[in-house]
């Protein structure tokens, strides 16, 4: 995993005269532990739980924290960000406040082809330059990993250097960066309108290039009217699956052109938006075992209307992400604590479904659960530390930070 040196060996830490929330896939709830204890051994969990069942091994000589009967949760995940971007799209803002909707915006030339404008003009330092302090925000409320999209490069050059931009930024700082191919988030100036030819230029030359360099982790599209079709999106698809990469997809966020389906049927990862996803689609991602992530975010800054379809992810037991979707058009959002707080007053997700959805279900959408997102032995020592009563102050309040310590591989 990218990173992996950052993290150092040799040491065994406790923390214990905690209050853990495990997240444990199978526990009841949020996996609470009311006087619990963790260990950690070379930036691994060697133990979670009570604390009186400690093995005393862990025990002895140690370093010890006592965190005198804070929380613990399982380091935060925010698993859908296009955080590698330059500029901002404040006059877009401007324009909607005056009446224009985002796809208006975007079809007058501003959207994401502005933002790919300003990230093809800036260098790649330029780029970690601008971004870190959105990445240092989203640190600072627990965050410990990152998922990355490219998409505003939309040529070889210019989606390379994103990406490494996006790995650099996991080079700079202690955090966790996965890398997303998003090659087919919209049709650049130089495509000239021809959709078909831009797809094929994005699933044979520009992914294969990138999956060779191990530039990315997954790969991932814009599929709707003002951007890519079912059937081109398949192409990519195809393209990631010979490359061994697996897939996410951006879908049915402004209308239902099935994207949950089609994601389903490539097994994807997760389907992410999905304020149109009717039925059949929520059905489908349940079989595939596709998360759906859940990105208020998005439908708060374009005041989109049409919710997305809690209730049927529930009934068909799709699991559900939740994630900031962080970009300069549609979510220049870097508070994944908010981000749940929207979740469950915009759209009704529970305490612990919000919670789960930034830990456990995230870990999941990105295919990492077996490395984070509970705290259970095995996993990475990722935890965050909280200076609250109840766990359902992280969902609670609007705009205030309770993280008290937040630890990474153990350190
Ligand atoms: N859906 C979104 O909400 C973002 N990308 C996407 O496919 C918007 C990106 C932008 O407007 O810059
Ligand atoms: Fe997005």
């Amino acid at each position: 995993m990218a990173g992996q040196s950052k993290s150092r060996a040799g040491d065994l830490r406790l923390w214990r005269n905690a209050r853990l929330a495990t997240m444990a896939e199978g526990s009841a709830g949020l996996g609470i532990v009311e006087h619990g204890a963790v260990a950690s051994r070379d930036g691994r969990i060697v133990y979670a739980g009570p604390e009186s069942e400690l093995p005393p091994t862990l025990a002895q000589g140690v370093e010890t924290i006592d965190c005198e009967g804070r929380w613990i949760t399982p380091g935060l995940i925010d698993c859908h960000t296009h955080l590698v971007h330059a500029g901002n799209r404040a006059n877009e803002f401007e324009m909607r406040l005056a009446g224009s909707t985002y796809e208006e915006v975007a079809r007058a030339g501003g959207g994401i082809v502005s933002s790919v404008k300003s990230l093809r003009a800036a260098s790649e330092d330029e780029l970690v330059t601008q971004s870190l302090p959105r990445l240092d925000a989203l640190i600072a409320e627990g965050v410990t990993t990152v998922e990355i999209k490219s998409g505003y490069g939309l040529d070889l050059e210019n989606e390379k250097k994103s990406l490494r931009a996006a790995r650099q930024l996991g080079e700079q700082r202690p955090v966790t960066i996965r890398t997303t191919f998003l090659g087919a988030h919209a049709l650049p100036p130089e495509a000239k309108g021809d959709k078909d030819a831009f797809i094929d230029l994005v699933a044979n030359e520009i992914l294969p290039s990138v999956a060779a360099e191990g530039l990315a982790d997954a790969v991932d599209g814009f599929c709707e009217g003002i951007a890519f079709s079912p059937e081109q999106m398949a192409r990519v698809f195809d393209a990631a699956k010979a490359a061994g990469l697996p897939v996410k997809l951006h879908a049915d966020q402004l209308s239902n052109l099935h994207g949950a389906e089609l994601a389903a049927r490539y097994g994807a990862l997760s389907a992410d938006h999905l304020e149109y996803t009717d039925e059949a689609g929520a059905a489908a991602m349940a079989k595939a075992g596709t998360v759906a992530t859940i990105l208020p975010g998005a439908y708060y800054f374009i005041r989109e209307t049409k919710k997305p379809p809690i209730g049927l992810f529930r009934q068909h037991g799709v699991k559900m992400a939740v994630a900031t979707d962080n970009n300069p058009g549609t979510s220049p959002l870097t508070s994944l604590l908010l981000t749940m707080n929207m979740a469950a007053t915009l759209f009704g997700l529970t305490v612990d479904e919000c919670l789960a959805g930034v830990t456990r279900e995230a870990a999941r959408a990105l295919g990492l659960l077996g490395e984070i997102g509970t705290l259970e032995a095995g996993k990475s020592a990722d935890l965050a530390i909280w200076d609250i009563e109840r766990p359902a102050e992280l969902v609670y309040r609007m705009g205030f930070n309770p993280l008290h310590a937040r630890i990474w591989r153990g350190q």
